[in-house]
């Protein structure tokens, strides 16, 4: 069959500040539906900002039989205009992701897609659009969900795959000119996952309901080979692990850095980690930063921006050394403080700012905790909503309304809050400090962010980030 896979664009989200990001999801799919023998286009809206008029024409132009769409939360309402639009053209759709896998129920009814695949999709995408063409009954298809005469149908859950080694990629469909990691100007950013799923279960992480604690991961071999290809074949220079947890064990981790430092690919690495991680291998960070890791974003579970006493002052000291023992490695990092609570309070905000100075991360954001259908927090924040509107469930948004402020008054402390690291932090001496100025800047420059901080900002504070390109240049 003629397959089109395509990413939710979504207006505002992080492409926009964070760079183009390689849309991995789009090539592990597209890879397992080529070996299968299906041909296969990738179309990457969101880092394109393609809207769905642009892949309207790409659809008349290329004429898929199957439209296959990928989105989180916040991208959904796109990814559902997308499938409206490609079945208007006369394409089955498919949806999926961590969005569609919980929340078939809820979208299916509205017949805006054909087919929702719930969980990991290279092995049942293949297998339903195998179905589709020999025009078998989709009900035969372990993980899949989709509306039949008024009701939803979900079919047998698919066991998770016991080997992710082996997974094909398309790279080749990709258009490389679009991916730079925004740290290092003019690179070339790849990605690889080396695990799925993470032990933890924070409250507020859709991962945590998507892989319920389970962590699985790749063999070193395979990544340092993966990895290879990336840099040999595709000429990559930086490469983001999209791993929720790549350190996960430590002993493997230590053999996946220590292949990787052997290979010496010139490859910088991007990735996630935890704080217990990080700290677990504090005496051997020189190997993290050897095999090219330039860059940490640091895990924060919002629950951690409520912790009281003891627990609060230890979190604290571990994610201050955290970052201290990566700065000391030349290895950036970046944290992110969550506010907007039920029990949100301007002192209460006042002390994240104080908390975010006290963990001085190179890259601080002060986002919103936003409680996402399918994950418990929804049961503890559901109820303080005040929208359901899930191009607003970006994180940059405030969607939970505080008792005693205003959604106005927490996204103008937010600003406010971002404005007041930073100008504290240009007003320093980064080199002394022994800081980088690191990738942070450009994350600041999305637009809108931009315009809210630097309300009310005093000429002091102006003068201090505008070196930081944060003001727009006359
Ligand atoms: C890379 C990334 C980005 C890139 C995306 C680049 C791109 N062009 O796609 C950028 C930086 C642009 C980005 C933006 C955003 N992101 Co993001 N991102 C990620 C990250 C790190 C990796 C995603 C990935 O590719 N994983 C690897 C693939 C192989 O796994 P997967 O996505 O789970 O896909 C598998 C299945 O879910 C399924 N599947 C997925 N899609 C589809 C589609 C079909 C048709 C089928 C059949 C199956 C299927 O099959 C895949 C293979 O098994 C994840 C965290 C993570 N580790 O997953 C966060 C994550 C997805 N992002 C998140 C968020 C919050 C955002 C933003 C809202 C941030 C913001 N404030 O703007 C935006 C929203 C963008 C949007 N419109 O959806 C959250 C999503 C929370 C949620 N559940 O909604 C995550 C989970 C991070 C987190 N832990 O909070 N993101
Ligand atoms: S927030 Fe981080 S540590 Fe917690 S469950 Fe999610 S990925 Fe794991």
């Amino acid at each position: 069959m003629r397959v089109l896979f395509t990413s939710a664009p979504e207006p505002g989200c992080a492409a926009e500040s964070a760079g183009a990001w390689p849309p991995l999801a789009l090539v592990h799919l597209a890879g397992a539906a080529r070996a299968a023998g299906h041909e296969c286009e990738l179309v990457d809206a969101l880092s394109l900002g393609l809207g769905a008029p642009d892949v309207d024409r790409i659809i008349q132009a290329s004429a898929p039989e199957v439209v296959c769409v990928s989105a989180a939360t916040a991208g959904f309402p796109a990814a559902m205009e997308m499938c409206r639009r490609a079945r208007g053209l006369g394409c089955t759709t498919v949806v999926g992701g961590i969005h569609a896998s919980f929340m078939y129920s809820e979208f299916l009814p509205t017949g805006s897609a054909d087919f929702a695949v719930v969980g990991e999709g290279e092995e049942t995408l293949p297998e339903l659009l195998r179905c589709l063409d020999a025009g078998d009954d989709p009900a035969r298809v372990a993980g899949v969900a989709f509306s039949l005469g008024g009701r939803v149908v979900r079919t047998a859950p698919r066991p998770r795959m016991a080997a992710l080694d082996p997974l094909p990629k398309a790279w080749d469909l990709v258009d490389w000119s679009r991916y730079s990691w925004v740290g290092r100007p003019a690179s070339r950013m790849g990605a690889i996952m080396t695990s799925r799923g993470c032990p933890k279960q924070c409250a507020s992480c859709s991962q945590a309901t998507q892989y319920e604690g389970t962590w699985r991961a790749r063999s070193p071999e395979c990544v340092a080979y993966e990895l290879t290809l990336l840099r040999r074949d595709h000429d990559v220079d930086v490469v983001g692990f999209y791993d929720h947890a790549p350190a996960g064990d430590g002993a493997r981790f230590a053999d996946l850095l220590a292949r990787v430092t052997e290979l010496d690919l010139g490859l910088d690495v991007v990735l996630w980690s935890s704080v217990h991680d990080l700290l677990r291998d504090e005496s051997v960070l020189a190997h993290w930063r050897a095999a090219g890791v330039v860059h940490v974003g640091l895990c924060r579970d919002p629950a951690d921006d409520r912790l009281e006493g003891r627990a609060e002052e230890r979190a604290l000291a571990d994610g201050r050394r955290a970052v201290k023992a990566m700065r000391d490695h030349g290895i950036t990092s970046e944290a992110t403080f969550w506010l907007g609570f039920p029990d949100e309070t301007p002192q209460r905000i006042e002390d994240l700012l104080l908390r975010a100075r006290a963990w001085d991360p190179d890259v601080a954001h002060f986002s919103f905790v936003t409680p996402l259908p399918y994950t418990p927090a929804w049961r503890l924040y559901g109820s303080h909503l005040a929208t359901r509107d899930y191009r607003r469930f970006n994180h940059r948004e405030p969607v939970v309304k505080p008792r005693e402020m205003s959604l106005d008054d927490v996204a103008s402390s937010a600003a406010r809050s971002y404005r007041r690291f930073y100008a504290e932090r240009a007003a320093q001496d980064p080199v002394r400090e022994g800081r980088r100025s690191g990738p942070w800047r450009v994350h600041l420059s999305a637009p809108a962010l931009r315009d809210r901080m630097l309300e009310g900002a005093t000429e002091e504070e102006r003068r201090a980030l505008a070196p930081l390109s944060l003001v727009p240049r006359a």
